[in-house]
């Protein structure tokens, strides 16, 4: 009866996980001031992907790609409250701020494989180190 118990569970866990449709790619970095660890990410295309960013440094930063092959539910991949984009001329497709101190998740799904920029919309901070690349794999 024991050993039947054990078994259960995980078998139980794969069918739940089988129904929320494939597990999300957890990606992960920090934002410092000025520059995110690490600056490359890799994830496969035609999954979804988590992403969460922690903003360990002094000032606001964000998560920012301005153009890739995507799809999103809803408004999952502009995440930003208390981010004051007023003074922005870009319109990123994927956006995501994290104010100091404080962490941020996104969730998309990239659908072409290739290799993007993301980078910081504050003004200077792409300048000044915060930027790196997404490598989107072929499945
Ligand atoms: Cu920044």
């Amino acid at each position: 009866m024991r050993i039947l118990k054990f078994g259960a569970l995980p078998a139980l866990a794969l069918i739940l996980g089988a129904c929320a449709g494939p597990a999300p790619q957890e990606v992960s970095l920090t934002a410092v001031d000025m520059a995110f660890h690490p600056d490359a990410l890799e994830v496969t295309a035609g999954r979804p992907v988590r992403l969460t960013m922690v903003n360990e440094g002094a000032l606001d930063h964000d998560f920012s790609i301005l153009e890739m092959p995507m799809e999103t539910t809803g408004a999952t991949a502009v995440a930003m409250p208390g981010h004051d984009m007023g003074a922005m001329t870009l319109d990123p497709q994927l956006h995501m701020a994290a104010t100091t101190g404080m962490s941020n998740t996104i969730e998309f799904t990239p659908t072409k494989p290739g290799t993007y920029e993301f980078f910081c919309t504050v003004p200077g901070h792409k300048e000044a180190g915060m930027l790196g690349t997404l490598v989107v794999k072929a499945p």
